[in-house]
């Protein structure tokens, strides 16, 4: 059995579904969350949020020792952890950073990622669909 992918969520997305559903839709967590392991086929997908950021840190700490990819939506911790950034530094595999908006299109604040400067791409814009095209892709460089 492959290494699981490690599906990993930042601070408010506990909230999916209710949570600005302009920018954020209408699908909750657990919903992405049966996306992401039906995308997945058989391979081992360990989905995960916290609003807490050592607790981030720490699984992506786990995932350096039992992952094979990462996909992150880091949530605000994006454009401010530099301690998020340190420890996907030390991640050997493909790391997918995923925003379900286009950050790009909103306030400056949001347009800076700390972790696009260790991310092997970038997924933005595609509301929650974005993590099945996350999967799929993780997929696809894990091959
Ligand atoms: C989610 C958040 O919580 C925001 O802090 C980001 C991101 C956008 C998203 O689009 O998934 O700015």
């Amino acid at each position: 059995m492959a290494n699981p992918i490690y599906v990993l969520n930042g601070p408010n997305l506990n909230r999916l579904g209710v949570r600005e559903p302009e920018i954020y839709g209408h699908t909750t967590l657990r919903e992405v969350e049966q996306m992401c392991r039906k995308a997945a086929r058989d391979h081992a997908i360990e989905f995960r949020q916290t609003n807490k950021e050592y607790e981030l840190i720490e699984w992506i700490h786990e995932a350096t020792d039992k992952g094979s990819g990462i996909i992150i939506n880091p949530a605000a911790f994006t454009f401010t952890s530099i301690a998020v950034l340190d420890a996907l530094k030390m991640f050997p595999g493909p790391i997918i950073e995923l925003h379900i908006s286009n950050v790009h299109r909103r306030e400056p604040y949001y347009h800076h990622s700390y972790v696009s400067k260790v991310a092997t791409a970038v997924i933005a814009g595609l509301g929650a669909a974005g993590y099945r095209v996350a999967v799929h892709a993780m997929l696809d460089l894990l091959q």
